[in-house]
C-alpha cells in the first residue's frame, strides 16, 4: 500500500466512524427517568388508586408498558438512588439515608450510568432531589461545591441537596446555591444546635404541622426540619412552589437539548414529606395532603410529556416512570392526612411500606413509555432498577467496563416488553434483606430490636428471629410464613443470599 492509499483509507475510516457515531447518536432515544419519592405501588390510577386521580401517569401506562413486578433496589431513598446510578447494591458501599451535609458517596472515579451515556454522546442532567451527598467533608455552602453531580456524570444539575425535610432548604444549580446573598452566608449543622432559624421544639406556635421529635430543628416556611441552619434567607425555597420550579427546570433542559440525545434524571420531591401541596392541588384528592401531592406529582409528569410532545420528541424518548421506595403514611409530620379513608391501598395488595423488607417496600409503580419501540401492555417480569445501568448501556452500544456496575445485568428486552424473562434472583435491601426467586420470597432473620423511630411510624420492617418464606403465587400479601414446609427452598435462597452478600 503506498502512502497515498494509506492516508485515503485512514481518512475514509475516520469519516466513516464520525458519520456512524453521529448517526447512532441521532437514532439513540432520549432517556428520561422520572423518579418519584415514596410513591407506592397502589398510588397510581392504573394500579388501583382510589381517592386520587393520576390522569397523566395513566396515559403513559395506556400507551406504554406497565411493569407489575419491578423493584427499586432498596426500601429507602439513598440506597436505591445509589444502585440506580452505579449498578451496584448499596450495602457494598454502606450507602444509607444521608444527612443534609453528608459527603458524596459515589466515588468520582467510578463509572456511572450518566457517564456511560455521556460516552455515547448524550447530554445529561439531574433535576430534583439528590440525597447522595456533596463535597468531601464539611461543605461550604457559600461557594461552588467541589464534588457533586458533575463529577458523577451530569452536565447540568438543579438540586434539592438532600430531602425536603432536611436543611439546607435551598436549591443548588450546578453546585452553587441559587440566589444566595453573599452578605447573609449559610451555616448548616446536624447534631450541634446553632442559632439562626428558630427551632421547632422551642416554637411550636410557629409550625404549620406538629412533628415527631426528629423533625424539630430549623423552622423554615412554618415547617421544622431535621438539622439546624443559619443565613441564606434570600435563597430559601418555598415548599408550595417546588413542583413548579423543578418542572420548569426540567422542561427548559428538554427545550434546550433537542439537537443531541439527552438523559434527564427528573427526581421529584413529591410525595416525600413535608407534604405541602400548592393551593392549585389542595383538596384535589379525598385523602388530604398525601393524596393532594400525588395529584401534584401527576401534574409534573404531565409537564414532561407535554414538553416532549411540543418538541416532537415524545415518540423517540424512552421514558421510565418509577419510585425510589414504597409508600409511607405520616412520616415525621402529623399533617392530618386522611390517608386511610376509603379503600385506597398505598402498597396495593402487597404487605409492608417504605423501610420494610416486605414486598411493598421495593415493588414500586413502573411504567415504560417509548412509542417508537415499546408496545402498550403489561408485563410481570421480575425486574430491578439496579439493572437499568447495564440495560441502558447495551441500548446505546456501550460496554460496562470490568469492575463497574457489578450487580447490574442487561435486561433491556424485558424492560422494553420484548421478553418476559425476569431475574432469577432479585435482592430487596431493607433493614434486613429480602430475596425473590421467581415467586418465592425469602426474608433473612434479624434478631435485633426494631429502631425506635421506625416503631413510632407503625412500620413493620420485617425483623423476625426465624426465616420467612412466602409463596407469592398463592399469598401475594405475605401473610403465611411457610418456611417450615420448604426447608430445601429456604436453604437454596439462604445460600444464594450469602453469595450475593459475600461474593
Ligand atoms: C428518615 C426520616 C424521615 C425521612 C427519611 C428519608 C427520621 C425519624 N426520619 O431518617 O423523615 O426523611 O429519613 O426518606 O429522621 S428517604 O425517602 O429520603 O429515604
Ligand atoms: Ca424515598
Amino acid at each position: 500500500m503506498n502512502v497515498l492509499t494509506l492516508v485515503k483509507s485512514v481518512l475514509f475510516g475516520t469519516l466513516f466512524c464520525i458519520a456512524f457515531n453521529a448517526c447512532a447518536q441521532k437514532t439513540n432515544p432520549n432517556i428520561v427517568i422520572i423518579y418519584v419519592d415514596d410513591l407506592g405501588y397502589g398510588d397510581i390510577g392504573v394500579n388501583g388508586a382510589i381517592g386520587v386521580e393520576t390522569p397523566h401517569i395513566d396515559t403513559l401506562a395506556k400507551n406504554g408498558l406497565n411493569l407489575t413486578d419491578a423493584h427499586c433496589s432498596s426500601s429507602t431513598c439513598t440506597p436505591s438512588r445509589y444502585s440506580l446510578l452505579t449498578g451496584s447494591y448499596a450495602f457494598r458501599n454502606n450507602a444509607a439515608i444521608l444527612e443534609g451535609d453528608a459527603p458524596l458517596i459515589i466515588d468520582p472515579n467510578m463509572e456511572t450510568l450518566p457517564k456511560i451515556l455521556q460516552k455515547a454522546g448524550y447530554k445529561t442532567a439531574v433535576v430534583g432531589k439528590w440525597h447522595l451527598g456533596l463535597g468531601k467533608g464539611k461543605i461550604n455552602w457559600n461557594e461552588k461545591i467541589p464534588l457533586g453531580p458533575q463529577e458523577v456524570g451530569f452536565d447540568y444539575s438543579f438540586l434539592i441537596p438532600a430531602t425536603g425535610d432536611r436543611v439546607p432548604c435551598v436549591f443548588l444549580e450546578n453546585q452553587e446555591v441559587v440566589d444566595l446573598d453573599p452578605n447573609d452566608p449559610i451555616t448548616v449543622s446536624y447534631g450541634t444546635r446553632i442559632e439562626g432559624y428558630p427551632w421547632g421544639f422551642q416554637h411550636p406556635e410557629l409550625l404549620k404541622h406538629h412533628t415527631d421529635p426528629y423533625h424539630q430543628g430549623a423552622i423554615i416556611n412554618g415547617i421544622s426540619r431535621i438539622g439546624y441552619m443559619k443565613g441564606g434567607k434570600n435563597a430559601l425555597w418555598v415548599d408550595e412552589k417546588i413542583p413548579f420550579v423543578l418542572s420548569e427546570k426540567a422542561t427548559e433542559f428538554i427545550d434546550e437539548s433537542k439537537e443531541k440525545p439527552f438523559f434527564l434524571y427528573f427526581s421529584l420531591h413529591d410525595i416525600h414529606q413535608p407534604r405541602i401541596a400548592n393551593i392549585k392541588f389542595v383538596e384535589s384528592s379525598t385523602m388530604g395532603p398525601r393524596g393532594d401531592v400525588i395529584a401534584q406529582m401527576d401534574w409534573c409528569v404531565g409537564q414532561i410529556s407535554e414538553a416532549l410532545e411540543k418538541q416532537g420528541l415524545l415518540e423517540n424518548t424512552l421514558l421510565i416512570f418509577t419510585s425510589d421506595n414504597g409508600p409511607i403514611l405520616d412520616d415525621g409530620y402529623l399533617d392530618y392526612a386522611r390517608e386511610l379513608v376509603g379503600n385506597h391501598k398505598p402498597g396495593g395488595v402487597y404487605r409492608g411500606s417504605k423501610y420494610s423488607a416486605y414486598e411493598a417496600g421495593t415493588r414500586v409503580p413502573t411504567i415504560v413509555h417509548w412509542p417508537k419501540k415499546v408496545k402498550a401492555g403489561e408485563s410481570s417480569a421480575l425486574l430491578s432498577q439496579v439493572d437499568l445501568y447495564a440495560s441502558l448501556a447495551s441500548l446505546v452500544n456501550q460496554n460496562v467496563t470490568s469492575g463497574n456496575a457489578i450487580d447490574s445485568q442487561n435486561f433491556m428486552d424485558s424492560w422494553l416488553g420484548k421478553s418476559n424473562k425476569g431475574r432469577e434472583f432479585l435482592l430487596e435491601e431493607a433493614y434486613t434483606y429480602g430475596l425473590r426467586m421467581g415467586n418465592w420470597k425469602y426474608i433473612k432473620p434479624k434478631d435485633k430490636p426494631v429502631p425506635n423511630w421506625i416503631v413510632q411510624k407503625f412500620v413493620d420492617p420485617g425483623f423476625r428471629k426465624e426465616p420467612q418464606l412466602f409463596n407469592l403465587d398463592e399469598d401475594p400479601s405475605e401473610s403465611n410464613n411457610v418456611y417450615k414446609n420448604h426447608p430445601e427452598i429456604v436453604q437454596k435462597m439462604e445460600r444464594k443470599l450469602e453469595t450475593i452478600l459475600n461474593p
